[in-house]
């Protein structure tokens, strides 16, 4: 699935494939039953007896800090999602410790048993239809039913081509591009192609640049795809309800000159695209809530790429454990001597921020919005929460024993 066409990864194992995509990986640890869980090693601590809790879940369960701002009241709640923000707003556990640490055990153990697997993979590309010197993408906008995970009911969502986040669009700088949206919704609408410097009617802000899309009609965006970098597409129109609802993709418009792109700058054999929200369905990365987003499997050694999106209502500071992030574009223009390393990084609403991993740490990575009420709660982890599992070569040994446990704690001995 990746958007960009690696021709350099060098730092990876000479034994390894050098071409994996994302997808690759995913499939490969699905299909060693449990081989994600077998790489989570040194990642977790087991508790023989339950932890003493100073403040906890026995705290929060009285005044639920957790479950009051786990989307239910910073969020605006969209008009047609009464359930918005419930599936990913922890119940409060009675009993302290011991609940705890099995509900959190227990979601773990959906996450690494691959949860994400089980549901159709987000931001695929749309492959566009080439007429003349255009670029040519039809998109619908439909009502949908969408999972959050695999466990809860479907919400009722909208998405474009059926689905949240919409299909990946990926173009080149100086590309002319047609983006036809045919509106099957019962309600009005507008796409903006949000950080794309288009001509004024084009700008899809419905009463300023056209008409609302009525129900049934179509609108036909026309521009040349002039700003490179990391962009999206989403509705302008009741948009806190509709893009709320999951009317937002990405658009990703590659720099002409290849040895401009991130795999020939940066050595990146991963293009990640990780849009978040936080309206219907609380707190998601990609359309998903934990365990049911989708980690990032590496190779010891590989280097990737992660664009961070925000389309929801609030900042969300992305913290990577284990290795630090080299930002290196803010809303796709390029940051040059300007980049800098941190571990957290905060993303605005409206935001597109790239960032360079080197993954030279082997394990399993937790990766999360630091707003803790956006990530873990008394009943464990939810939400904004993934992780960044770095493969080494004994995980691989661990992949294909038969039998191995789906979720394995191993400490680090020393001496
Ligand atoms: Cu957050």
């Amino acid at each position: 699935m990746d958007i960009l066409s690696p021709d350099s990864t060098s730092a990876v194992d000479e034994d390894q494939s050098p071409n994996l995509s994302r997808r690759g990986f995913l499939r490969a640890g699905a299909l060693a039953g449990g081989g994600i869980a077998a790489v989570a090693l040194a990642a977790c601590t087991p508790s023989a007896s339950a932890p003493k809790w100073t403040y906890g879940p026995a705290a929060a369960a009285g005044a639920s800090p957790v479950a009051a701002s786990a989307g239910a009241s910073l969020a605006p709640a969209p008009s047609a999602a009464p359930d918005h923000g419930a599936s990913h707003a922890p119940a409060s556990s009675a009993s302290p410790a011991i609940d705890h640490d099995a509900n959190a055990a227990a979601v773990i153990k959906r996450f690494l048993d691959g949860e994400a697997t089980k549901l159709p993979l987000a931001n695929e590309p749309l492959k566009p239809r080439v007429d003349g010197d255009t670029k040519v993408f039809e998109l619908t906008i439909d009502e949908i039913d969408h999972r959050i995970d695999a466990l809860k009911e479907p919400v009722k969502a909208l998405g474009y081509n059926g689905v949240w986040p919409g299909p990946l669009l990926s173009v080149v700088e100086g590309d002319r591009v047609k983006a036809i949206f045919k509106n099957n919704l019962h309600e009005t609408t507008g796409v903006h192609f949000h950080g794309q410097r288009v001509p004024n009617a084009m700008d899809g802000v419905p009463h300023i640049t056209q008409e609302p899309i009525q129900p049934g009609a179509s609108f036909t965006y026309e521009f040349v795809a002039r700003t490179p970098g990391s962009h999206m597409y989403h509705s302008h129109h009741n948009a806190t309800d509709q893009v709320g609802r999951g009317l937002l993709g990405a658009f990703i418009v590659q720099p002409r000159d290849p040895a401009l792109r991130y795999d020939r700058l940066n050595g990146a054999s991963q293009d990640i695209v990780w849009i978040s929200n936080d309206t219907l369905g609380g707190f998601t990365i990609n359309g998903r809530g934990f365990p049911a987003t989708a980690p990032i499997v590496a190779r010891l050694g590989e280097t990737i790429v992660i664009r961070f999106m925000n389309e929801g209502t609030m900042m969300h500071p992305w913290h990577l454990h284990g290795m630090p992030m080299r930002v290196v574009a803010r809303d796709g223009y390029p940051l040059g001597a300007a980049a800098f390393t941190c571990d957290t990084l905060g993303v605005n609403p409206g935001e597109r921020w790239d960032v360079v991993v080197k993954c030279d740490e082997p394990g399993a990575w937790a990766f999360h919005c630091h707003i803790l009420p956006h990530a873990e709660g008394p009943d464990g982890m939810y939400g904004m929460v993934t992780a960044l599992i770095v493969q080494d070569k004994a995980a691989a040994v661990s992949l294909a024993s038969a039998g191995a446990p789906a979720y394995e704690c191993v400490i680090p001995t020393t001496g």
